[in-house]
């Protein structure tokens, strides 16, 4: 029976995925795509079901064991940010080459303007990369509808498919029509093709041939598919392609009656052939796309001579940031939306740890042990305490990508730094810095390894983190001597004690750890509240 239910582009997703019959979420928190993960964690659906739905340690186990999944002849979906797609992305193209049994879908949501991100990018790059079909729904119901249609896409086609969102589709609701049955799981069966799961070069030399002309059939599918629609207008002096969320926008300044032909496209491979009659009707085509001009340069190579592209690369559109509905009216020439200045006595407030986090704490101490140390650096990570870069604390000399802390502080070293020293959250120490510190364990590198471990992934919001209970042992095993495997509590009365840890640890010429240990002051609370 159909129901009705406001929904997030997230938890869209999420429903649909639970109403195909997903045996699992494979995911690492990242705004904006840590919802579809918590709407499954707490759907008693997804719960009956036995979905499975724990967070992964990152990416690419999410990845590999979601490809584990398809081996079998089982649904299930991968989801990360944009730039956790840089991280699985190993296992993602080569799990295009091996193929899908059981549908697959990866779900990357980008974030355009930054809000929460070291850089923008666009994931669909990573799907013509792979050669892969990729979704770019343009509203929640189609983020809803599209995981049954994704899936049957995978399996048809034997590939896994993938699903771009933006912040905005991410994060906003609309009222979804959905059924309310769930599929029941497919039966564990073996892959079409064995061979091409065993990525040896004679297998893959083989299979490489197969996945370039099943692109090129895709994009033939890609013009036909229901979600890339060609509307008819009357004044042929501009031809609009709108995809994703930008034909959201359109539709919200045009209404439904857009004297301009419109292409709106949900769907890649890029469907050539209705760009190309677009082409043939209009000498100058607009395109509006959220992210980087993936759409407007593509069209560049496959116009005729004479037929203009507009868009991001040509200034009709900003080059960065997110889409809005009002740049989108803008670039159509239309008059401005009245908008409000914001109030005088409203300043912005730049973002700070919360009071009471131990973090704070620890940079306290930090920052006393190392100014005995001119022009020192700190080579950091991402998470809460990246704010330590800001005042009061401006602790913190770098934050790359998850786990650089630690190989940048044995680059440094290595290249004569002394003291070199890395902070990083325990989180991200299980994300990405295990290997790294087994690296400088191996060379007994002349670094400190600070891991600020609140016990929990407390910049998304709060969820568990993989090495809980298990972070010295890590330590130990990866080869830190256990006398330079060091536990502190971060609390303002201990701040004479850390400071002299620290002191110790950078007198020690060898790799060291310490630990500072003090659950988050926000999961705390929630921890007591449920008590
Ligand atoms: C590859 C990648 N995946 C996910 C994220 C999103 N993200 C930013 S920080 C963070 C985790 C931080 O947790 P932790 O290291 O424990 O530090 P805390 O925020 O708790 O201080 C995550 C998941 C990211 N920036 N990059």
């Amino acid at each position: 029976m159909k129901k009705k239910r406001l929904l997030l582009g997230d938890e869209a997703i999420a429903m649909g995925a639970i109403n195909a019959g997903i045996v699992g979420v494979y995911a690492y928190p990242g705004t904006p795509s840590t919802e579809i993960t918590e709407f499954i964690q707490n759907s008693p659906a997804a719960k009956d079901n036995n979905v499975f739905c724990r967070w992964c340690t990152n990416e690419k186990t999410a990845m590999e064991a979601a490809l584990g999944v398809s081996y079998v002849g089982r649904r299930s979906i991968v989801c990360m940010k944009h730039v956790g797609m840089n991280v699985a992305a190993d296992p993602f193209m080569n799990g295009a080459m091996a193929g899908a049994n059981g549908g697959l879908i990866v779900i990357v949501a980008d974030d355009p303007s930054m809000h929460s991100s070291q850089g923008e990018q666009d994931t669909r790059f990573y799907g013509k990369f792979a050669l892969v079909p990729t979704l770019e729904p343009s509203n929640q119901q189609e983020a809803y509808d599209m995981m049954e249609y994704g899936f049957k896409l995978s399996e048809e086609r034997d590939i896994p498919v993938l699903m771009r969102v933006t912040t905005r589709m991410a994060h906003s609701r609309a009222v979804v029509e959905y059924d309310d049955a769930i599929e029941p799981r497919r039966e564990l069966c073996n892959p079409k093709n064995p061979a091409s799961w065993i990525l040896l070069p004679a297998n893959a030399r083989k299979k490489y041939p197969v996945l370039i002309d099943n692109y090129t059939h895709l994009g033939q599918v890609a013009c036909e598919s229901g979600y890339n629609r060609y509307f008819d207008g009357a004044d042929k002096s501009l031809g609009i392609v709108a995809c994703g969320i930008a034909y959201n926008y359109l539709r919200e300044n045009v209404g439904d009656d857009c004297r301009y032909p419109v292409l709106k496209i949900s769907q890649y491979p890029l469907p050539k052939d209705l760009v190309r009659r677009m082409a043939a009707e209009c000498s100058t085509i607009l395109v509006m796309e959220e992210g980087q001009p993936f759409v407007e340069e593509q069209i560049q190579g496959i116009l005729p001579h004479g037929c203009t592209v507009k868009g991001r690369l040509t200034g009709d559109l900003p080059r960065t940031g997110e889409l809005t509905p009002d740049c989108v009216r803008a670039s159509l020439g239309m008059q401005p939306h009245e908008t409000f200045a914001p109030a005088e006595n409203v300043v912005p407030r730049p973002p700070a740890l919360c009071q009471g986090c131990g973090h704070r704490d620890l940079y306290n101490a930090l920052n006393r042990a190392m100014e005995k140390f001119e022009d020192h650096k700190v080579f950091s990570d991402i998470g809460c305490y990246t704010l330590g870069a800001l005042p009061p604390f401006r602790a913190i000399s770098s934050c790359i990508d998850m786990g650089a802390s630690i190989t940048m502080a044995k680059g440094a070293a290595d290249a004569g730094l002394y003291p070199a020293v890395a902070v990083i959250g325990d989180s991200t120490f299980t994300h990405s810095g295990i290997t790294g510190l087994l690296d400088a364990a191996n060379c007994n590198a002349d670094i400190v390894v600070v891991i600020s471990d609140n016990i929990t992934t407390g910049m998304t919001g709060g969820q568990n983190s993989a090495g809980t209970g298990k972070l010295e042992q890590i330590c130990m095993a990866v080869g830190v001597a256990p006398e330079h495997v060091r536990v502190v509590i971060p609390l303002p009365k201990n701040m004479d004690e850390i400071s002299r840890v620290i002191d110790e640890e950078i007198a020690y010429h060898g790799t060291s750890v310490i630990i500072s240990r003090r659950e988050c002051i926000q999961t705390a609370k929630r921890h007591l509240k449920n008590k």
